[in-house]
């Protein structure tokens, strides 16, 4: 994994908006590559908060949206610089909502992708294809500072359902189970470009370009 890229090109839409270093407050390595890609063009140097020595703060928030908060606001204090981070989860309505905020350690603290997928399975046994409906919720925060007031928050939502087995390589953590009703592939049959067009986090990052147009950045 390259831990500091440099966007590649600029649009004629997007604005010049200093081409800072910009901190990204995430150690998962999926969700990095998709931020990457999904803030290309803007001209920020994305480094990982792990190529800083920053350590992440305890995601103990209610919502997506405080624990992305938390997150930038961790990362831009321990670095003096501009922080996004991304929280975000699959709600499954026959779940009661879980594992929601709680997707990453779903099988326990040091849980990895395959133990949470399991788990998922195993919770949904004997559920009918019907009922298996699901959804992917992303937030996004961009701090310009720890202290910033205003922080510019946009979120998505991808719609779709669990399947029974795995399908596909691509992606990272719930993407082999949950299919996408209008392509009829999962989010890891997708090529990156179709996930970015359709999922959550690409719904999220496409709003924050759009509010970031339109700031004081
Ligand atoms: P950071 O907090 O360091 O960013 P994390 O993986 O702990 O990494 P979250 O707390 O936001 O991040 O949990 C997100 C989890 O939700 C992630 O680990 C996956 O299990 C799942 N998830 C989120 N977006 C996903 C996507 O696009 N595809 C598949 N699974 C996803």
């Amino acid at each position: 994994m390259r831990l500091v890229r440099r966007s590649r090109s600029r649009s004629s839409n997007d604005r010049d908006h200093g081409a800072g270093v910009l901190v990204a407050a995430t150690g998962n390595a999926g969700k990095l590559a998709e931020l990457e890609r999904l803030l290309d063009g803007l001209g920020w140097e994305v480094v990982a908060q792990s190529a800083l020595g920053v350590e992440p703060p305890p995601e103990d928030g209610l919502t997506f949206v405080e624990n992305a908060i938390a997150k930038a606001r961790n990362a831009a204090e321990r670095t003096g610089r501009p922080a996004l981070a991304d929280d975000s989860g699959l709600v499954v309505d026959a779940l009661g909502g879980a594992p929601g905020i709680h997707s990453a350690r779903y099988a326990g603290p040091d849980a990895g992708d395959a133990a949470n997928n399991e788990k998922l399975l195993r919770a949904l046994a004997g559920v009918p294809e019907a009922e298996r409906t699901a959804r992917f919720e992303c937030a996004v925060a961009w701090l310009r500072d720890p202290r910033d007031p205003v922080p510019l928050i946009a979120s998505g939502t991808w719609t779709g359902r669990v399947l029974e087995a795995p399908r596909g390589t691509n992606g990272f953590g719930y993407d082999p189970l949950f299919l996408d009703p209008g392509t009829g592939r999962t989010g890891a049959e997708l090529d990156p470009g179709r996930k970015d067009a359709l999922s959550h986090r690409g719904q999220a990052l496409r709003e924050l370009r759009r509010m970031l147009a339109g700031a004081a950045i």
